[in-house]
């Protein structure tokens, strides 16, 4: 979509209103980052992302995770005027209530539109490198028409600082995942201050080390935005968008410094920044020009939604896939697997019984993905016929995730979240720990996620007490949402 700048700065504005006006009214939230990446928002949604807000789960959408969580009010108003039917003006000046659907992080399941639930930093730009090799996956199988999309995501420096970003891109740049882009609001401000106290990696040279295509620009020029992401599309790599911004950019006094991160600008500083950007309007009124060309900017996938519909209609074997359809007697195998065990007595070691039950449910159920953190030998969580997923061939069953346990629980809640894919992973049960907070995601967003937890005994032998599970079993019992199934045999 053609957007000329000056209407840009109008839906940057609306943005940065709206969100300001919220925060204010619930005297809570954090204004810095949706005030700063206003201007990258309003290019990559007015322009760019195919979404559309009558289809908000439409599968061939382009995917967007916020995993700077913290702005969530910056999608909340970019919902809004864009005009998801979810979410209204109400909501927006009942944000951060208790109830509401403007939750203080973005929760998906809880407001139509979000597609990962964010807040612990790190956690998004690592799940949506699951996501963008889902749609890798399924392009392989099914083709251009069916599904090819982008995964965009909004990170900010507490992202990139989290260890698990490098265990994700390492892990998307050697998978050549040029459908990701990451846009990194470089504003050099965290809580505690400026980020040069705390970190000193240059992140440009850091991506590419690991395979990445960087481009640095200034975040509040809508020229170079518009002009990066068009280069990204094209790359033959993920791409790294640093997006040079001052945080809390319009609040005159306050812009620049870690004051405006997370609290309220305050009534006097609001005041001020209308008058620094020219904005006019009562608190929550947006232009009724602006707020047009927000909803036509929501429209305008709208007959590409139309083609692929048709399209997938007239696949059955796709719609299945996309609506996670078992194939029929997809347990027939496995029941059968059963009986025999119980007339032969067979007696092997739990992770042999549950390779046995993952032969038979891999070779039946195409959807599933396995993978492992470089235990598979061990944990036995690769079957005979699967096929490793790699950058020249994304049409396999098996993940090599290395040893990266935090990454492969991000990801594998990444595949679940896109859909088409039902992934399976497999550590050690003792070394869960370091992707617990993934597992805690996947369990708060309820989504499909299947963990091979594999020397589940305090009596692990030789390798002593640092590979003994001892409060896991009961840790994974109190956890709200995860099945913890501890078999002791086959059946
Ligand atoms: C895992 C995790 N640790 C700590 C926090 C608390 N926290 C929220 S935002 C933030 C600072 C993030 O800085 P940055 O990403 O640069 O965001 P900005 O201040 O630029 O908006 C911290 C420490 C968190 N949300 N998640
Ligand atoms: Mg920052």
């Amino acid at each position: 979509m053609s957007l000329n700048n000056k209407k840009l700065q109008q839906m940057a504005n609306a943005i940065r209103f709206l969100s300001a006006e919220a925060i204010e009214k619930a005297n809570s939230g954090h204004p810095g980052m949706p005030l700063g990446m206003a201007d990258v928002a309003a290019v990559l949604f007015g322009k760019y992302l195919n979404i559309n807000p009558d289809q908000p789960r439409w599968f061939d959408r382009d995917r967007f995770v916020l995993s700077a969580g913290h702005g969530s009010m910056l999608l909340y108003s970019l919902f809004y005027l864009l005009g998801y039917p979810d979410i209204s003006l109400e909501d927006i000046k009942n944000f951060r209530q208790l109830g509401s659907k403007t939750a203080g992080h973005p929760e998906y399941g809880h407001l139509v539109g979000i597609d990962m639930t964010t807040g612990p930093l790190g956690q998004g730009i690592s799940s949506a490198v699951g996501m963008a090799l889902a749609e890798r996956v399924i392009n392989a199988k099914f083709g251009d028409d069916l599904c090819n999309h982008y995964t965009y995501v909004i990170c900010g420096d507490g992202c990139l600082m989290e260890g698990i970003s490098e265990e994700a891109i390492s892990l998307a740049g050697l998978w050549k995942l040029n459908k990701l882009i990451v846009l990194w609001d470089n504003n050099n401000i965290t809580i505690d201050g400026t980020v040069d106290k705390s970190n000193g990696t240059n992140q440009a040279e850091r991506f590419k080390a690991v395979g990445w295509n960087v481009i640095s620009i200034n975040g509040h020029n809508y020229d170079e935005i518009s002009a990066a992401i068009e280069q990204a599309q094209q790359s033959d790599k993920p791409t790294l968008i640093a997006c040079k911004t001052t945080i809390g950019f319009g609040a005159p006094n306050k812009q620049g410094t870690s004051k405006i991160h997370g609290s309220p600008l305050g009534a006097e500083e609001l005041a001020l920044m209308k008058k620094q950007l020219g904005w006019e309007c009562e608190p929550f009124v947006v232009p009724d020009e602006t707020i047009a060309t927000w909803r036509a900017a929501g429209q305008k996938s709208a007959a590409k939604y139309n083609e692929w519909e048709e399209k997938a209609a007239k696949n059955s074997e796709f719609t299945a896939y996309i609506n996670n359809e078992l194939p029929q007697n997809w347990d027939k195998e496995l029941n059968e697997l059963k009986i025999q065990t119980i007339n032969e007595q067979t007696k092997v070691a739990t992770r042999k019984a549950s390779q046995m039950c993952l032969e038979k449910i891999v070779s039946n159920i195409p959807q599933m993905i396995g993978g492992s953190a470089d235990l598979a030998a061990s944990n036995l969580t690769f079957v005979s016929g699967m096929k490793t997923i790699t950058s020249a061939d994304y049409n396999g069953n098996n993940i090599m995730y290395g040893i990266r346990e935090h990454a492969m629980g991000a990801i594998m809640n990444g595949l679940a979240l896109h859909g088409g894919v039902i992934p399976y992973g497999g550590t050690f049960f003792v070394f869960s720990d370091y992707m617990r907070p993934a597992m805690r995601l996947a369990a708060l967003m309820g989504v499909r996620v299947i963990y091979v937890l594999t020397h589940d005994s305090i009596g692990v032998g030789e390798d002593g007490p640092t590979h003994q599970p001892i409060e896991h079993l009961a840790s994974y019992r109190a956890m709200p949402n995860i099945n913890t199934f501890r078999p002791c045999d086959v059946v």
